[in-house]
């Protein structure tokens, strides 16, 4: 069957690898991109498909509620992928209501927009919302987030993703949009914006600058390689329960010290340098405050009643995203100069 899709914030890391599975696979689809193209949004994550004739870039935020609107009105979605968000919790901590504004006024404005043009025919309509397994605050040394775990979010990131995931299925309850909401663990990979743990260190590796780790490095983070978690949202959206949530992680858990001990090894290894050296960068520095101790997810309930499971072992996928940064410096290098905004701002900043 022929499908509209909204994707927003496709520009962005796990977007761009979810907007490439869709255009790819499902040809007979049309994919709109809606993004802001903030510091995060980088138009170079999608090159090799934006030429595609059923892909489609508007830039726009979505929290635009007269946009919102007029292109749910031109192009009569039947679905919604909603992965536009402010996504870094250091960032939070600094300016909390950038992240009110989009990731929850954006949510309700996108939100409004489905059930005003869906108007009450929800057959074939899903409103997908990707959230974050943070919503469920911080475990101790053992156990895991299941679905059922309640919400205890501790950064005005997680809360503002925790707040609009309650909004979404509000919405279900309310007025019977039919939604589901997935909750992932930490994501590596490609494009990712290097503010986050393994993009900052192996670019800090590359230029010998020191690896700012916070408290003893003891927090402990579940990591899937971002493609598995693309192909996740593809099964989800085409076989997810209407109202239904789905914890999507691959069972991977890593201290952050032993992770940074891993990539330094993996680094020296494949850029000739001695065994150690960059183990040397590392530098202990204040904790993030509020820092949750561990997360893990429990994503059981995903594999049984969908099938997914993740295709890649951590190691493999480890060290191929670190050939992926080696291989992709100039992409690296025009992210931290900010030379790709003030493109931007040149071809879209009077749009
Ligand atoms: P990202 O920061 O790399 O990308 C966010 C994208 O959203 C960017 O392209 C940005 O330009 C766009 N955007 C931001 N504000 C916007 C606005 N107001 N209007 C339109 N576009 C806007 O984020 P990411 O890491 O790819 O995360 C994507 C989603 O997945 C988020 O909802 C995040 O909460 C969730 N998530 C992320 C992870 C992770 O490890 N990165 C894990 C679980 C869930
Ligand atoms: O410089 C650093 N030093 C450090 O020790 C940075 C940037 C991070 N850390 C620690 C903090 C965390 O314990 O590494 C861990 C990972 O940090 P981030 O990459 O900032 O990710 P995290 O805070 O765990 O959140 C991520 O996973 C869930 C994403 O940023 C979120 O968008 C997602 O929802």
């Amino acid at each position: 069957m022929n499908k509209k899709i909204l994707i927003t914030g496709g520009a962005g890391f796990i977007g761009s690898h979810v907007v490439r599975e869709m255009v790819t696979k499902y040809p007979h689809y049309e994919i709109y991109n809606l993004d802001a193209l903030t510091y995060a949004g980088n138009l170079a994550n999608l090159k090799d498909i934006e030429d595609l004739p059923n892909y489609h870039f508007v830039k726009g935020d979505i929290t635009d509620a007269i946009l919102v609107e007029s292109l749910f009105e031109k192009y009569a979605f039947d679905g919604v992928i909603h992965l536009a968000a402010e996504s870094h919790v250091d960032r939070s901590i600094e300016d909390p209501l950038a992240f009110v504004n989009t990731n929850i006024v954006g949510t309700v404005t996108l939100l409004n927009a489905a059930r005003k043009y869906w108007d009450g025919n929800y057959t074939g309509k899903c409103f997908y919302h990707i959230s974050t397994d943070e919503v469920y605050g911080s475990l101790g040394e053992s156990g895991f987030f299941t679905e059922t775990t309640a919400y205890d979010p501790h950064s005005p990131y997680s809360a503002s993703k925790a707040s609009s995931d309650h909004l979404v299925r509000a919405y279900h309850d309310t007025y019977g949009l039919p939604v589901v909401i997935s909750n992932c663990s930490n994501n590596y990979g490609p494009n990712q914006f290097p503010e986050k743990l393994i993009p900052l260190f192996i670019n800090n590796i590359v230029q010998k600058r020191s690896l700012p780790v916070y408290g003893k490095g003891l927090n402990v983070r579940d990591w899937l390689y971002v493609v598995d978690h693309a192909r996740a949202i593809d099964l989800i959206f085409h076989k997810g329960e209407v109202s239904e949530t789905y914890n999507i992680g691959g069972f991977n858990e890593w201290s952050n010290i032993d992770l940074i001990r891993l990539m330094c090894r993996l680094m020296d290894e494949k850029l000739g340098r001695e065994s150690g050296s960059s183990e040397k960068l590392i530098t202990y520095v204040k904790d993030r405050a509020g820092h949750d101790l561990r997360y893990a997810i429990d994503s059981t309930k995903l594999k049984e009643e969908l099938g997914w499971t993740p295709s890649l072992q951590f190691e493999e996928g480890l060290s191929k995203t670190i050939d992926w940064y080696l291989d992709n410096n100039d992409w690296m290098e025009e992210v931290t100069s900010g030379a790709y905004q003030a493109y931007y701002e040149k071809y879209y900043g009077d749009r």
